[in-house]
């Protein structure tokens, strides 16, 4: 009996810190906000037994009574007969943001957990609001100011906040953040991926000062179906009924006063018909201020339509072809992930060099910045959640999850005009419950934004010589868009492949998500040996006639840009750890297939002029 009260006693406890944790709703353009960063050097502490989380009982020390005696207590040794068994100051350093991977040896292929410590000063000012923002960690983060809990956040890609007003002090702080990078069935992803598993802290981190009644989320977009009717959306964080909110766009000569309703909130639509359209040939971007009483936030922000009409992607309201590649996350000068905006410029330039106007994002949400940079860069964006091969459809969690992850891509980059298509996964293998969980993504992304595309990159089976799209999802996405891998993985030497024909049962614009073969680069044979450019060559212009029997196409994102590296890669001489479907090889130098597709594409520019 007694032990089942002790067992009610606990689980309200653990209910009692878990919801008293200050995760609070994800604020729009961080940057706009006054803010002090925390990049640069953190001292961190490997922990592969978790030793500074767990006492020997395996009880976590942050729920015991005291919520003390991890590492996040960041003590040091007071006098000589003190013991305490770590110490950040004596600890390595790595730079934030930056994957733990890349910046050390020993942590090549770790994963698990890796404590990150930041010291910074504060002078916190009455009456306002200070929250720490994290752009993304890679995977689990537990967050610790001064030694007090904030809270968790799962999800490797995706912003996240904790209030930390009552937790900042005058003078120095101490930020610690517990990353777990620890693969698991039921995550999204889930354990198993054709990516390197970079953990740490791989995005910006910031501290906000914030007014109160602060613009917790705002959106200025076009409604859908419609080229002249803008919709302003704003929302104060502490829900304030009557506060005035200015909008102006000083290049239209806009100006417009709003009054928040009983909720804090502006939904309100209006006419502007002079507008300069956003494209890749001219991305547009306008300079829009969005005031109230206490801030002024400050935002680029481009117009333009997007929809589908039988086979055609319509982009202002015409016709266009999606001339695009697939890109990782990852620098591969650097073997990590993308650290800063020269990295993202770098990627970007290099699809702009091989006449794309669009970019697919796979398979995660990719940096904010990298979004920024493709709406100024003038390249159109598939923007994607990591629901990738088989995960846990049966599980209310993971779907959970997943929503989350697709919520906070949608709330973070809904004023981007470059991005036009929100994927909702990537080869996810027919069943029922897939079915269902996709189909509930589906709508969850629509009813967020029904202003874009919804798409997922689908599967196709073959019969004979017919490559077929016959998966339901099909009936609730925009795009017919699915990965082949005529060439690579099946069909034969790519000479072999333009025997296959298409049976595709959508009619819908199709836009291939993905084909594609490894090419070390450098290294030069006939056409029909493995892993030569040559061949990697070869099978790009036969996919090309492959794919352009299919009336339908619109648009490609080929796998892959440039090499990334991948765990499931493990040919001695010609993988290494490394994808080599790269376009561009790990030294950065240009194989022979992205000629072929900057060729077809220069093409396909003319053709859709
Ligand atoms: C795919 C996956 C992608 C892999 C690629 C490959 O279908 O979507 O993540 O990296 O194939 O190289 O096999």
């Amino acid at each position: 009996m007694l032990k089942l009260k002790n067992r009610v006693l606990i689980i309200c406890f653990s209910l009692l810190t878990t919801f008293s944790y200050a995760q609070v709703n994800s604020i729009q353009n961080i940057q706009s906000r006054k803010i002090l960063s925390l990049n640069g050097k953190w001292n961190y502490i490997v922990d592969p037994y978790e030793n500074g989380f767990y006492d020997y009982r395996h009880d976590p020390f942050d729920q015991s009574k005291s919520g003390s005696g991890g590492f996040y207590d960041d003590k040091v040794q007071k006098n000589k007969t003190e013991l305490i068994e770590y110490n950040f100051d004596l600890s390595p350093q790595m730079n934030v943001p930056g994957d733990w991977n890349s910046q050390s040896e020993k942590l090549e292929l770790y994963e698990g957990t890796v404590w990150l410590r930041r010291k910074f000063n504060a002078q916190p000012e009455k009456g306002k609001k200070y929250l720490v923002y994290f752009s993304a960690v890679n995977y689990e983060a537990h967050v610790y100011l001064n030694g007090k809990k904030l809270g968790i956040h799962k999800g490797g890609f995706t912003p996240f906040q904790f209030d930390v007003t009552d937790k900042l002090k005058a003078g120095e702080n101490s930020l610690v953040v517990k990353a777990d990078n620890t693969r698991k069935p039921d995550e999204i992803p889930t354990v198993n991926t054709d990516w390197w598993n970079y953990g740490g802290i791989t995005r910006d981190v910031f501290l906000a000062e914030l007014p109160n009644h602060y613009i917790q989320d705002y959106k200025l977009q076009l409604i859908k179906g419609s080229n002249n009717t803008l919709k302003l959306d704003v929302k104060l964080e502490d829900a304030t009924a009557g506060q005035e909110i200015t909008l102006t766009i000083p290049e239209l000569k806009l100006e417009k006063k709003f009054t928040t309703d009983s909720e804090g909130k502006i939904s309100e639509q209006f006419q502007w018909n002079r507008l300069n359209f956003w494209s890749p040939e001219n991305p547009k971007l306008y300079a829009v201020t969005i005031k109230s009483a206490t801030e002024t936030l400050q935002d680029k922000i481009g117009f333009r339509t997007i929809e589908t009409k039988e086979n055609n992607i319509l982009l202002n309201g015409k016709s266009i072809f999606l001339r695009g590649i697939s890109i990782h996350d990852e620098n591969p000068l650097l073997a990590g992930r993308l650290r800063s905006e020269g990295d993202m410029r770098m990627m970007l330039q290099w699809a702009k060099d091989m006449n794309c106007n669009y970019v697919r994002l796979a398979h995660y949400p990719h940096n904010e910045e990298m979004v920024r940079l493709a709406d100024e860069m003038g390249l159109l964006v598939w923007a994607e959640v990591p629901v990738y091969w088989t995960i846990s459809w049966e599980n209310p969690g993971t779907y959970a999850n997943a929503k989350q992850q697709l919520t906070d891509l949608i709330v973070r980059d809904k004023n981007r005009a470059s991005v036009i298509v929100w994927s909702i996964g990537n080869e996810t293998p027919l069943s029922s419950p897939r079915l269902s969980f996709m189909s509930n993504l589906a709508e969850t992304a629509r009813g967020l934004d029904d202003t874009r595309l919804v798409a997922a990159a689908l599967e196709v089976h073959r019969e004979g010589k017919t490559i077929i799209l016959n998966d339901p999802l099909g009936d609730k996405i925009d795009l017919v868009s699915f990965n082949e891998y005529a060439g690579w993985y099946w069909g034969g030497t790519p000479s072999e492949i333009t025997s296959y024909n298409f049976d595709i049962k959508y009619n819908k614009p199709v836009v291939i998500t993905e084909f594609g073969g490894d090419a070390l680069g450098g290294f030069h044979a006939d056409e029909n040996t493995r892993w030569s450019e040559e061949y990697q060559e070869a099978l790009y212009k036969n996919q090309i006639i492959l794919l352009s029997k299919i009336d339908a196409l619109r648009g490609m994102t080929p796998w892959i840009l440039a090499d990334f590296r991948s765990p499931r890669r493990q040919h001695p001489v010609y993988q290494n750890f490394w994808n080599r479907k790269g376009l561009i090889s790990e030294t950065g130098k240009k194989k022979k297939a992205f000629f072929v597709l900057q060729d077809y594409y220069k093409q396909m520019q003319a053709k859709y002029k």
